[in-house]
């Protein structure tokens, strides 16, 4: 038991939510919910990401301020995540007056080190991504990651001294701050090149935080965005800052990992500040083989979904249908079939059936257990601890399998009563473990499965064969066949 700050990135508000941050979130979400069965005290933080060159063009398309814009959509955010059920603890927007005030004394700090200093900057810069692309890596002056086209921009900057930090961070990542390894690799490959300074502020960039040192320049959107994980508790003197920092797990898409593990590190370093521990990098969904974009239409609203299916069962999908490392492919006939078949036919059938025979039956408190071991929770929660929530799952349904077919084969409804009260006692208490660690993922159904068992929902240290106290009584389905 101890304490786990786990973040998501902040999103950029010239979208809504869609699939891909709800992935993110949702994954974070589940590792904060486990933490916090497990005995730790949780801190979950997400939020939005507002300034910045994208912002303001889309605030201007928009025909508002950038302030009207942004506070437009940030409730579409905060309602997004109610509807799935995403617990966090604290939502930062980078709009906020404490966070803009710790950003600039956080600028201030480096300045006076001489970590910051002026220079001119000039590349090619994709607005959409607000990020300025090597030569060597545009394509056919396009944005590599977007496929946008570049702009030439040449302007004053400051600059923070990344390069300094170089072997210090390269240190960091061979010792494991990245997860998965194929990452950690690649970043490693990454800086065995050249590591150019940061430019870090922008003449050009008017919405934006003012840069302290001059204030004609605007702070750069990135480098105000990675601040949100210490200034959303508080940074420097803040309590929650001292309770939680350093983050143990930030959540984030394979795409801006070089962000999290190689500047936002520097940065903290800068600022002797200690790093993150963990940095997870996520895999992308395709929709039905294509990648997911505005103009083919095809982007999928999480919230629309989540009203259609139960977020209970788009977060269950999320997490069941690729490993978290791995890119995966989203389509609602995939979605409609787990449901049916895992969901349905596995988990809320057996409930029913055992709990149909349950309420008409004398339920000893205990018995001899013969299904000890049906999930190996230790290897459970190794998997979570190590925040791969597919396996985790998986371990899961491998023990919903195994108890599905111990009822079977027992055929309590045709037994002995001895045998009868055995089986029983022991599905019930099987049933009572599935509901605490199917919460993450399905916090309704956890709770719905513990109480129609007739018990409030267990803890990670209830993980055990122990005695029944429950008086079961059959609910309604907790899924129906679509
Ligand atoms: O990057 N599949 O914000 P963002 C899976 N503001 N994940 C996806 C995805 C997809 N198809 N599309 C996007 C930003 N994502 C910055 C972060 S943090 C200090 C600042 C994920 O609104 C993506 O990988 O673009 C990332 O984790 C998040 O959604 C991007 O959010």
């Amino acid at each position: 038991m101890g304490k786990f700050y786990i973040t998501t990135p902040i999103y950029y508000v010239n979208d809504r939510p869609h699939i891909g941050t709800a992935y993110t979130t949702v994954a974070a979400d589940i590792l904060a919910r486990w933490h916090r069965l497990a005995g730790d005290e949780v801190f979950f933080l997400t939020g939005t990401d507002e300034h910045g060159a994208k912002i303001y063009k889309a605030a201007i398309e928009k025909g508002k301020t950038p302030k009207e814009f942004v506070d437009g959509v940030v409730p579409e955010f905060i309602s997004a995540w109610k509807t799935m059920d995403i617990s966090y603890d604290k939502f930062i927007r980078t709009t906020d007056t404490y966070h803009e005030d710790s950003v600039k004394k956080f600028v201030m700090k480096l300045w006076e080190k001489g970590d910051i200093y002026k220079g001119t900057y000039t590349g090619l810069y994709c607005v959409p991504d607000e990020t300025f692309v090597s030569e060597s890596d545009a394509k056919d002056g396009k944005c590599p990651s977007c496929g946008r086209q570049l702009e030439t921009v040449s302007e004053e900057a400051y600059f923070f001294k990344l390069s300094k930090y170089k072997d210090r961070v390269i240190e960091l990542i061979k010792n494991g701050l990245v997860l998965p390894d194929s990452k950690k690799n690649e970043l490693l490959n990454r800086l065995s090149g050249d590591l150019k300074d940061l430019d870090i502020t922008r003449k050009s960039v008017k919405w934006g935080i003012e840069f302290p040192p001059d204030p004609s320049h605007t702070i750069y959107v990135w480098f105000d965005a990675l601040l949100n994980y210490v200034t959303a508790l508080g940074w420097p003197d803040g309590e929650d800052f001292k309770k939680f920092w350093p983050a143990d797990v930030h959540i984030v898409g394979k795409d801006i990992v070089w962000f999290h593990s190689v500047i936002w590190p520097a940065m903290l370093m800068a600022a002797d500040i200690p790093p993150p521990k963990t940095v997870i990098s996520h895999g992308w969904w395709t929709i039905e083989g294509r990648k997911m974009s505005k103009s083919l239409g095809n982007v999928i609203d999480p919230v629309k979904l989540s009203e259609k299916y139960s977020a209970d069962a788009v977060r269950y999908f999320m997490a069941r249908e690729k490993q978290i490392w791995d890119d995966g492919d989203f389509s609602e006939k995939s979605l409609e079939s787990r449901i049916n078949g895992e969901l349905m036919a596995d988990l809320s059938n057996l409930v029913a059936r055992v709990l149909t025979i349950a309420e008409k039956s004398n339920v000893p408190e205990s018995s001899e257990v013969e299904l000890e071991g049906f999930i190996d929770f230790e290897e459970f929660s190794s998997f979570m601890g190590g925040a791969d929530i597919f396996n985790a799952l998986e371990t899961i349904l491998a023990g919903i399998r195994r108890v599905n077919k111990y009822f079977n084969d027992k055929k309590p409804w045709a037994s002995s009563e001895e045998e009868k009260s055995k089986t029983l006692y022991n599905a019930l208490e099987a049933l009572r473990m599935i509901s605490i660690v199917i919460t993450p993922f399905m916090p309704s159904v956890g709770g719905k499965i513990a109480n129609q068992l007739g018990l409030k929902q267990g803890k990670a240290s209830d993980l055990k064969f122990s005695q029944f106290k429950g008086q079961p009584k059959r609910g309604p389905n907790l899924f129906e066949k679509l």
